[in-house]
């Protein structure tokens, strides 16, 4: 039997959610203050994923004004299919409110939103035999709802708050033969996360919990893979049970630092007397009976097709007129809606980081503009590589401080820039602390979880700029629910950028992701 590698879908694919139409698998993310929203999947095999589009792709579906924080705007969302159609259900943190979306392709289009009243987050959807709808929300609370209209007609009832951990969210009901499992986590998602179980004869309850909780747990153990949780779960043709959920890759000295954020992550459900039991999730499982294998994306996006992929976002809004990749046709053109990757309200387009070791090449025409490539967490934490008027620069901006750690004249006209990101021989952990006498840095602690390095290519050669300690762009320096964006910008004027390449670099050992 082949086996797989964990995560499925690495990067920042936090709070996955999945549902199975024939033979056919689509698994949705959330996706916060990032517009467009809600990426979706495809898979024949629950293991090799490829980003079909995003399911909020209009501003009237998804209005992140500049107020929204980073981590805020969209959280978890829950996909489901029936009666012909496809469901996509969350909260949008700005207006506090649940709501969801429909379509008849999971390609979309998708529908205009059909709002909510009901209190909680992480919305879940699930029909029983009498196809009446019901609609449960963290703290555990079901509702039966109109899922044309979105009205209340019963509830919310309370039906079970979990086993005492905080946080009682990510809510999934199934009707399986004649008992209603309601799958839940607890434990908040960071390193206590945990998945519990409970049943009922109704989705009204009682609602009993499983002999064993939680069902899923990583905390206080050893493992690569932590904070496993927000999980739900599918039943393959073949008649086993897979469950996809959340975790981290944690790297560097304690308290460990995520970089790449919450990654969506595959493990087998096993049944014990007719309740399901998973975990340890491995770094490398034995497959589901289908084997789909799908071509490896080409690394370089040339922006010569005719849309940007819906790996591309931005955050919070992509204006039109901000963008276009017709009026330099194969370059894609950008123009500056803000002066600074500092605040809300500016132009990036950016993908997520989506293995610890990588490279990022980009081609960038500045012309007049002041434009480069950024490695972002949020506003106020962000690397950038800048070229204005023949000078490039690295400035790094963490919470309060910002700093221009490096300049290099470049020659006009085009120019490629390079951020390569490792895990090994990492930097002393100094920015802006302490130097010694010669000026030199002095490691006051051991090591962060990687170093980035900032380069321009000079005839084809990296002319290194700064090397740069990735701890700061860290969930646990920064807080939040994201993980590294890496993005082209402008902030004066406008600029044209060729192409984007990115690249896995490193290998873990024995072959296993990076
Ligand atoms: C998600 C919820 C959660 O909706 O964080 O911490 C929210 N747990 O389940 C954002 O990921």
């Amino acid at each position: 039997m082949p086996s797989f590698d964990n995560p499925v879908v690495p990067g920042f694919h936090p709070d996955p959610s999945v549902c199975r139409v024939g033979e056919d698998y689509y698994l949705v993310c959330s996706s916060f203050e990032y517009f467009p929203g809600v990426p979706i999947f495809h898979s024949r095999d629950l293991v090799h994923w490829r980003q079909i589009g995003n399911v909020l792709d209009r501003p009237s579906q998804l209005p992140l004004p500049p107020r929204v924080p980073a981590s805020g705007g969209i959280y978890a969302p829950t996909i489901r299919h029936h009666g012909g159609l496809f469901y996509m259900i969350t909260t949008n943190m700005d207006s506090e409110r649940n709501f969801f979306v429909t379509a008849e392709r999971p390609g979309g289009p998708w529908s205009d939103p059909v709002w909510l009243d009901l209190p909680g987050i992480d919305p879940d959807l699930a029909w029983d035999d009498d196809g009446e709808c019901w609609c449960t929300t963290s703290g555990n609370r079901t509702t039966r709802i109109d899922p044309s209209s979105g009205k209340a007609l019963e509830g919310p009832i309370p039906i079970w708050s979990g086993t005492g951990g905080r946080y009682p969210e990510a809510p999934h009901l199934f009707h399986i033969g004649e008992w209603w499992y309601l799958l839940m986590s607890e434990g908040g998602t960071e390193r206590a996360h945990a998945v519990s179980i409970a049943r009922a004869r109704s989705p009204r309850g009682p609602f009993e919990p499983g002999p064993v909780n939680p069902i899923l747990t990583h905390r206080g153990t050893a493992r690569p893979i932590q904070s496993t949780g927000h999980a739900d779960m599918v039943c393959a043709p073949d008649g086993t049970w897979w469950m996809i959920l959340l975790a981290t890759r944690n790297h560097g000295f304690t308290p460990e630092f995520q970089v790449l954020g919450r990654e969506t992550f595959l493990t087998p459900v096993r049944w014990a007397d007719g309740w399901p039991v998973a975990g340890p999730v491995e770094e490398r499982h034995e497959a589901p009976a289908s084997w789909h294998p799908l071509p490896t994306p080409p690394a370089r996006d040339d922006f010569d097709a005719a849309g940007l992929a819906p790996c591309w976002i931005s955050p919070r809004a992509r204006p039109d007129g901000s963008w276009s990749l017709t009026e330099r046709p194969g370059w894609l053109t950008l123009h500056a809606t803000g002066p600074t990757l500092d605040r809300p309200g500016h132009t990036f387009v950016g993908r997520r980081q989506q293995h610890h070791d990588c490279r990022f090449r980009v081609r960038l025409d500045p012309g007049s503009g002041r434009a480069g490539v950024s490695v972002r967490l949020d506003e106020a934490h962000h690397y950038d590589l800048e070229v204005h008027e023949g000078v490039a620069s690295v400035n790094a901006r963490i919470g309060p401080l910002r700093q221009t750690v490096a300049r290099r004249a470049v020659p006009p006209g085009p120019v490629t820039l390079v951020v390569e990101d490792r895990t090994t021989d990492l930097l002393p952990p100094s920015l802006v602390g302490p130097v010694d006498a010669d000026g030199e840095p002095v490691g006051v602690g051991v090591g962060g979880p990687d170093t980035l390095g900032f380069s321009v290519e000079v005839d084809g050669v990296p002319a290194l700029l700064a090397e740069l300690d990735g701890r700061y762009l860290s969930t646990e320096v920064a807080t939040g629910f994201t993980g590294r964006v890496v993005g082209m910008y402008v902030t004066e004027g406008s600029a044209a950028f060729d192409w984007f390449e990115y690249e896995a670099t490193g290998h873990a050992p024995d072959g296993r992701r990076p």
